[in-house]
């Protein structure tokens, strides 16, 4: 199936996964940039909303009158239920062989995204990861203590899970089909601590990870969802992986 398809190319499809919460004034711009940005490629965007009260999914609509159905899917659910849970449900619908998580909020720039697709097929890997965390990647727009929090749980976990990922946290990403869909049966966490225990797993499983440095901008509209309790719940969660990988 997908993993003995040749690399390089021809009949590859890309399926992005975008959750979206109040990501109204976000939305149409991210649409338009991944159309800009992949020129020649055959995907499609899967946009997961949990009942966005800012009328997210009417922008979405209009955006399928313009490019197409076919191309813009909305797989809405009722309410908010969560990023985790997103992902597996966009999966389900997603008709690519690649997978490519990305947030709706600019912070994972679609300008990226040949990066990835050149990085898989040089190399063959299973899953392409951005990393703010090398050189020539970076954060901007973030306050000194949300970069030393994000910056002191990558630390963290360096030191207590050493990955061979340098960007544990990030969740702009590029999968095999079947990986993700094996990596989403075996991760239990919830949250933020989801996407590090993605690519824990996926070290330990031994799949080829490459890396593409990437600068994360802070989002422009809207509010972030991050807060203290989450700082909390991942110093569980790296305890978690720790015992458990
Ligand atoms: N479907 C869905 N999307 C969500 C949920 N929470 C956050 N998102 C989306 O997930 C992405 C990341 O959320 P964000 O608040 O930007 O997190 P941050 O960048 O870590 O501060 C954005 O595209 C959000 O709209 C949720 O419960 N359900
Ligand atoms: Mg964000």
């Amino acid at each position: 199936m997908e993993d003995v398809r040749p690399e390089g190319g021809a009949g590859d499809k890309y399926s992005l996964i975008v959750p979206t919460y109040n990501e109204r004034l976000n939305i149409a711009l991210v649409v338009y940039l991944v159309f800009k940005h992949l020129r020649d490629v055959d995907f499609e965007i899967i946009i997961v909303d949990d009942g966005s009260p800012d009328g997210t999914q009417d922008v979405v609509k209009q955006l399928q009158q313009v490019y197409g159905d076919d191309r813009i899917l909305l797989r809405a659910r009722p309410r908010k239920l969560g990023l985790g849970t997103a992902y597996s449900h966009g999966l389900k619908h997603a008709s690519g062989n690649f997978v490519v998580i990305m947030d709706a909020d600019l912070s994972h720039h679609p300008k990226y995204l040949p990066q990835f697709i050149k990085k898989q097929q040089e190399t063959g890997a299973s899953i392409v990861t951005g990393t703010r965390y090398v050189k020539g990647g970076g954060v901007h727009g973030w306050n000194l203590m949300r970069k030393l929090t994000s910056r002191g749980a990558n630390v963290l976990a360096q030191t207590f899970l050493w990955p061979g990922v340098s960007d544990l946290t990030g969740s702009f990403r590029l999968y095999r089909k079947s990986v993700l869909e094996d990596l989403i049966n075996s991760c239990v966490s919830k949250g933020y601590v989801f996407q590090m225990e993605m690519i824990v797993r996926a070290s330990r499983k031994g799949y080829h990870i490459e890396e593409v440095p990437i600068t994360f901008v802070d989002r422009v509209f809207g509010s972030s969802k991050l807060g203290g309790s989450e700082i909390v719940e991942y110093l569980k969660g790296l305890a978690y992986l720790l015992v458990t990988t």
